[in-house]
């Protein structure tokens, strides 16, 4: 057949590459780099080009699958299906009511158009209390602070990385990321273009990550304490007066709160909490501050631990005081062409209602994930006794997934969306697939949001599903048409009658780009036709400067100092005087994560390309401590926790901080109930850290989970190592 060349995004990650896919029709030859893509210009990672393998992939499920009684599998049909998780999830509803059915929504779920189209939706005609995410173990700080400051949680602030010329990272690898909460393909060169243009890079991270070879410093520090580090940074501004706020200080309210507020975090006390020696402080605020265009930016590493709430709170206050804020070169707002948030009036997110067990409040309609395992194993009214995921794998991704996957199988009915069978998934009682991210149209609602510039584009469907196989929107339009019958609520008409692409011309149309907004610009105004004709897509220009217009707080003002973040600096400074880490014994260490290029939570480890080389999920220790412990490199150790333990070998490099070990989340992959034959490979499968990190440890102003800095003792391991096929 003949060659072709079909153009889309890639949705596996926040970066959006443009793709440029050369087929016969039917299978694949080549993925590339789009070069006309406005804003990947030809960028793509070892994913991207193997997305057709996913795609390809035997183990791909793509008919709905029923476990029978004796716990085989049957492939059944797709309206016998539904009709199934209709009525037993109606039923949990009716005998115990809607809190009964839990909903987990993972992390591909926000890369999926017609899911984040219709999720909402969903949530409302099931109307349980119990709806959980990976937000909560990953950017919920995020969302906290830009609720508190900005007036809606999507009202994130972003690294003007393109016209930067001083940018401090913290806990962040966007060279193995490719970028989060900063939408960047291609952040290799746009980080080399900051010091080309003589501007500098700072990261601070205790491991030595694959980023820090593109930076003109990197420091470590002590994981946890990041806290501290920017309380310093206050300080010093506070003290030296380097604050600029320009005419930004018209549009904030509660400065008067910020005063003194760091005057106890002197450098030499910083320092010895985070391990960053007192002149690097000094230097880099002072550096930072002065600089015309700079911007702080911290992404995981600085959200999922104890006190991620405040580290970025306290980012965007340093950012907003030293004028490096809605301006070029600072931390910015988007102007996304579809804005979900425009013109929405503030509406209370937070604390509405609470988790039944331990009381942990709601954010933006979710209970933290920690929490999800105990609604489900302790009886009483409103224990979840259904569940529903989506897109998700939280047995081997939520801290003490352990106790998740103890909590399945006592449900009564379980289903899952989702084109494998995984750690989570084999749990279901009905799993409906939907198609391979080469049969699906594509719009990313929420990273243009997030992105370093703005642009627009849309991807068609390159193949066709198998027949009679549905999409997620649709698998979702069927759900909540059954979930409705029994609701207190209505179905929205426009969710009924309307498909995503419609819903999304609307949008368009009326966004800030669009036909509809501009009558005078009716030519050259956005509609869904002129981006899909575009083909690579359209720019949008870079980042432009948004304050007032684009506030969303009750008063229209930035909220720098909300009480819900002053409370929570009580423990950080009780500590300041005796922090627990400095009585650590020999075998103790602060844990870490790691993400790398060719992995992508737990879900991508099927792809046999992409686990090539050697084994990557080891726990990283530096030398002095191997010595000490008499440990070699690739020995096995045991790493426990008072959640559990796991052995796993040991990797000995200079690469990370002493004291401090890494191990990678989203391996723990189990042959036994999965379909999952290159993953569950003895050199592929790994081990789960989620098994030893701890659901009770949070942050206790987010709810966020604090996976970083959880303290696990090492000792040698007496199994023996598996052999690797
Ligand atoms: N290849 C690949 N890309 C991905 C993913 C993937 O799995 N693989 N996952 C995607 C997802 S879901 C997300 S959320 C993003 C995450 O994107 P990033 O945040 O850029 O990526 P991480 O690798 O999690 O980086 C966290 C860094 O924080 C450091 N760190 C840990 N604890 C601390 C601490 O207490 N303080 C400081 N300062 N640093 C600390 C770690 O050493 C690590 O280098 O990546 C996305 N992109
Ligand atoms: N210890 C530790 N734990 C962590 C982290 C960490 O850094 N350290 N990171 C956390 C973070 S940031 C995240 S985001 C979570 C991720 O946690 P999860 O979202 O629970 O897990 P994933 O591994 O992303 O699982 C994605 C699932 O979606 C399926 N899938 C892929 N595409 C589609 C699709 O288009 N439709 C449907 N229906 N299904 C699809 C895949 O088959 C896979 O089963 O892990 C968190 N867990
Ligand atoms: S960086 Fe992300 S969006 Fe780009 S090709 Fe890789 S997986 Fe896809
Ligand atoms: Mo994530």
């Amino acid at each position: 057949m003949k060659l072709q060349k079909h153009y889309r995004v890639c949705n596996l990650c926040e970066a959006m590459c443009g793709l440029e896919i050369v087929h016969d029709g039917q299978t694949v030859q080549s993925v590339k780099g789009d070069q006309n893509d406005p804003l990947s210009k030809g960028s793509i990672c070892p994913k991207g080009a193997l997305i057709h393998e996913l795609h390809s992939d035997p183990n791909r499920l793509k008919r709905p699958l029923r476990k029978k009684g004796d716990g085989e599998w049957e492939e059944i049909d797709w309206q016998a299906a539904f009709d199934i998780v209709g009525n037993r999830i109606n039923q949990v509803r009716r005998e115990y009511g809607d809190n009964a059915v839990g909903l987990y929504l993972g992390n591909p779920t926000v890369h999926n158009f017609g899911m984040m189209m219709l999720a909402g939706e969903m949530k409302r005609m099931l109307g349980s209390r119990n709806s959980f995410s990976p937000t909560s173990m990953d950017q919920l700080p995020h969302h906290f602070m830009a609720y508190y400051m900005f007036g809606h949680s999507l009202n994130i602030p972003i690294p003007d990385i393109d016209r930067t010329e001083y940018m401090v990272i913290f806990g962040a690898n966007p060279l193995a990321s490719n970028g989060s909460l900063m939408s960047a393909p291609g952040v290799h060169g746009r980080l080399m273009d900051i010091r080309k243009r003589g501007g500098k890079v700072i990261q601070f991270d205790p491991r030595e990550n694959e980023t820090s070879r593109v930076v003109d410093e990197h420091h470590f520090v002590k994981p946890n304490t990041d806290v501290y580090f920017l309380l310093g940074i206050l300080h010093l501004i506070q003290k030296e007066n380097w604050t600029a706020l320009g005419n930004l200080g018209n549009h904030i309210t509660g400065l008067d709160k910020l005063k003194d507020l760091a005057i106890e975090f002197i450098p030499e006390r910083v320092a010895k909490i985070t391990g960053v020696p007192e002149d690097v402080l000094r230097r880099i605020t002072k550096e930072y501050a002065l600089a015309d265009k700079a911007v702080l930016y911290g992404r995981m590493g600085m959200s999922t631990q104890e006190h991620g709430g405040l580290c970025h709170w306290l980012s965007a206050v340093i950012n907003i005081l030293t004028g490096h804020f809605d301006k070029p070169g600072g931390a910015m707002f988007t102007t996304p062409a579809f804005d979900i948030k425009r013109k929405k009036k503030f509406h209370k997110a937070h604390k509405r209602w609470q988790s039944r067990v331990r009381g942990l409040p709601e954010f933006d309609g979710e209970l933290p994930v920690s929490a999800m395992a105990e609604e489900m194993l302790t009886p009483g009214k409103g224990q979840i006794r259904a569940l529903i995921t989506n897109a998700g794998n939280p047995v081997l991704s939520s801290p003490n997934g352990k106790r998740l996957e103890q909590a399945l199988p006592k449900l009564d009915f379980m289903v899952a969306v989702d084109i494998f069978m995984n750690e989570t998934t084999r749990h279901a009682d009905i799993i409906l697939p939907p198609p391979s991210h080469l049969e699906i149209e594509h719009y990313d609602l929420i990273f243009n949001l997030l992105a370093v510039s703005d642009n627009v584009k849309f991807s068609e469907p390159l193949f066709q599903p198998e027949k009679g196989q549905m999409y997620d929107w649709q698998i979702a339009r069927e759900l909540i048409k059954r979930f409705a019958s029994i609701s207190r609520k209505q179905p929205s008409k426009l969710y009924q009658w309307l498909t995503p692409r419609q819903l999304l011309n609307l949008g368009l149309l009326t966004g800030p780009y669009g036909k509809l907004s501009h009558p005078k610009r009716w030519f050259s105004g956005l509609s869904l036709k002129k981006v899909i004709d575009s083909t690579h897509g359209i720019s949008l220009g870079p980042l432009k400067p948004r304050i007032p217009e684009v506030l969303l707080t009750a008063d229209g003002k930035i909220n720098i100092a909300d009480d819900v973040f002053l409370n929570g600096l009580d423990k950080v400074k009780t500590e300041l005087s005796e922090h627990p880490y400095q009585s650590l014994d020999r075998d103790q260490f602060l844990l870490i994560g790691r993400r790398h290029l060719r992995n992508n939570n737990s879900w991508m480890h099927n792809t046999a390309a992409l686990m090539k080389g050697k084994n990557r999920c080891t726990a990283m220790i530096h030398p002095d401590n191997a010595e000490r412990l008499q440990f070699v490199d690739d020995q096995r150790v045991t790493v426990s926790s008072q959640t559990g333990s796991i052995d796993i070998p040991v990797e000995i490099t200079n690469k990370i901080m002493p004291g401090v070990v890494s191990i990678p989340h989203g391996f723990g992959h189990k042959k036994e109930g999965t379909r999952l034959d290159v993953a569950t490979k003895p050199g592929n499968a790994g081990v789960s850290v989620n098994d030893i990190t701890d659901h009770n440890r949070l942050d206790p102003v987010t709810g966020n989970a604090a996976f970083s800095g959880q303290v696990v003792s090492i000792k040698s391991s007496t199994t023996a190592t598996p052999k690797a096929e």
